[in-house]
């Protein structure tokens, strides 16, 4: 058995993981934030099978585009915490995907 873990962009999130969901497939949403951006972004873990990985990551590349992310900083107010060293514009990944072995799970 695998835990795909998934970290793709909110944009995606709800309709990838509808897909996933319409296949068969289990899925927990995870509202997580990126270390480099500091933006939001959603982390999806799908337990199954090995024999179902690679269809599980073929939904997510059909559905987890890539995109640019503009870094909007003001010198003003509301530019809180953000880290004014971080370049204008970055690509960021459809999605950022580990597949890792399981050893057991079970369901009480
Ligand atoms: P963030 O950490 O906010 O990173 C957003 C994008 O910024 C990255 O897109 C990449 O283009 C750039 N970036 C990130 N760290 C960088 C660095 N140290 N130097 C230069 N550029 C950097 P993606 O690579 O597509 O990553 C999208 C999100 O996926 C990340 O958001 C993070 O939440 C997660 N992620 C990506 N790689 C990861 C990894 N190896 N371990 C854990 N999380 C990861």
């Amino acid at each position: 058995m695998k835990l795909i873990l998934a970290i793709v962009n909110n944009d995606d999130s709800a309709v990838a993981s509808s897909a996933l969901t319409d296949a068969g497939f289990f899925v927990t949403r995870l509202s997580t934030t990126g270390g480099f951006l500091m933006v939001g972004n959603t982390t999806l873990l799908i337990g199954t099978e090995d024999e179902d990985t690679e269809a599980a990551l073929n939904i997510l590349k059909e559905h987890c585009t890539t995109r640019k992310h503009i870094n909007a900083h003001t010198a003003s107010f509301g530019a809180g915490m953000k880290n004014h060293s971080l370049p204008e514009e970055v690509t960021v990944g459809g999605a950022t995907v580990f597949v890792l072995n399981v050893d057991q799970m079970e369901k009480f």
